[in-house]
């Protein structure tokens, strides 16, 4: 009788491992989508272990510092004022609220705090409150990151000065689907946002959301956009569109859950040393799909009662679903420079 062993390799090398030499191509990306799920799971899982430890996690607290209102009209969002969401429209946050929720964030664990606002673009003398919130709360011994919308020249200088580590400002979605959804700024408007932020040597926070009504195809548009930025996020949040009442796009047919995990799994192969986020829609998706995301390669999540102003899941049963599943949360030393795990 053999003694040979039994390849259980898999079955798919269609799909390309590394980009072509002018980037990602749409199809490239959307055959790794293609791939069958086992396969797809593997080859993330491989990925994610030459560059993470597959079982740390970032923790990284959201805080809305100024809520609603906004002249925008992103078809997804409870805060454009346009939408009758029952989203009351308030003015920036005192900076001692801030601290406070900065301080809790981090006595719970957190090790980034981002700070959101609901604006097209920041003026000029709201900076200067955001600055003041930067300054102090890396003082804390946090990661600082900011999502302000588009930022004009000098802007993104005045934050990293202030002490700003990450910027967030998503892509969304693919260039071809981006019309239907948002029509008062453009694709470029947005490249143009995160190369000032690379610009003034902040680090990219940039992805999207998925379940808008976009197809694979789209979808794979989307992280081939992400992927080819020069160079790719250090922070890419995925979020799952969370159906809010009053926006264009509730009532959106739901994507399917394993969708969601092949995204992630893509997300995680072609920027193989990008924190790869689940953002948005954590409740909806249940514990196994979560567990599934991390399995595809993500290492973040949004942790915290709330998000903006849709719900997260409570920081207990965060905590209780990294126990079960033996993850642990990444730890920064205060000067939040030298990063150890553990
Ligand atoms: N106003 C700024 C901007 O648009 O860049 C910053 C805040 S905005 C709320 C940040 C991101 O949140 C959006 O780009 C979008 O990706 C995400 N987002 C907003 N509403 C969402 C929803 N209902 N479901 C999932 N993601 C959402
Ligand atoms: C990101 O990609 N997702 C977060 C953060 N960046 C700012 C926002 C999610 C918002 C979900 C809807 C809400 O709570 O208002
Ligand atoms: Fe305004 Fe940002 Fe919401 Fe768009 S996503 S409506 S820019 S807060």
């Amino acid at each position: 009788m053999s003694s040979q062993p039994i390849s259980f390799f898999p079955s798919s090398a269609k799909a390309a491992a590394k980009p072509a030499a002018g980037g990602w191509s749409v199809e490239d990306v959307h055959a790794l989508f293609e791939l069958p799920f086992n396969d797809l799971l593997y080859r993330a899982q491989q990925v994610h272990r030459e560059n993470f430890s597959a079982t740390e996690v970032e923790l990284a607290t959201l805080l809305s510092i100024k809520t609603g209102g906004c002249p925008e009209d992103c078809g997804y969002c409870p805060q454009a004022a346009r939408y009758d969401t029952g989203v009351t429209a308030q003015k920036i946050l005192p900076l001692d609220t801030v601290l406070e929720a900065a301080r809790q964030a981090k006595e719970h664990g957190a090790t980034r705090f981002c700070m959101g606002a609901a604006w097209r673009e920041p003026k000029d003398r709201d900076l200067e409150h955001v600055e003041e919130m930067v300054r102090e709360v890396k003082a804390l011994g946090l990661e600082t990151c900011a999502t302000l919308g588009m930022l004009g020249e000098g802007q993104a200088q005045r934050l990293k000065d202030a002490g700003l580590d990450y910027y967030n400002h998503n892509l969304d979605t693919s260039p071809e689907y981006y019309g239907n959804i948002i029509t008062t700024r453009d694709y470029q408007n947005r490249l143009d946002t995160l190369g000032r932020v690379r610009n003034a040597g902040i680090k990219v926070c940039s992805g999207g959301i998925v379940g808008m009504g976009e197809s694979r195809l789209q979808r794979a548009g989307l992280i081939a956009q992400v992927a080819n930025l020069d160079p790719y996020p250090e922070s890419v949040p995925i979020n799952h569109l969370v159906q809010v009442k009053g926006t264009p796009l509730h009532g959106t047919e739901p994507l399917d859950p394993l969708e969601f995990v092949r995204t992630i799994a893509v997300a995680r192969i072609t920027m193989p040393k990008a924190r790869v986020r689940l953002s948005a829609g954590r409740r909806e998706l249940g514990e196994a799909i979560q567990a599934l995301c991390f399995l595809a390669g993500a290492n973040s999540i949004f942790y915290g009662d709330k998000l903006l102003t849709t719900g997260n899941p409570d920081a207990d049963a965060d905590r209780a679903l990294l126990d079960k599943l033996g993850m642990h949360s990444r730890h920064v030393t205060h000067d939040a420079k030298c990063e150890v795990t553990g």
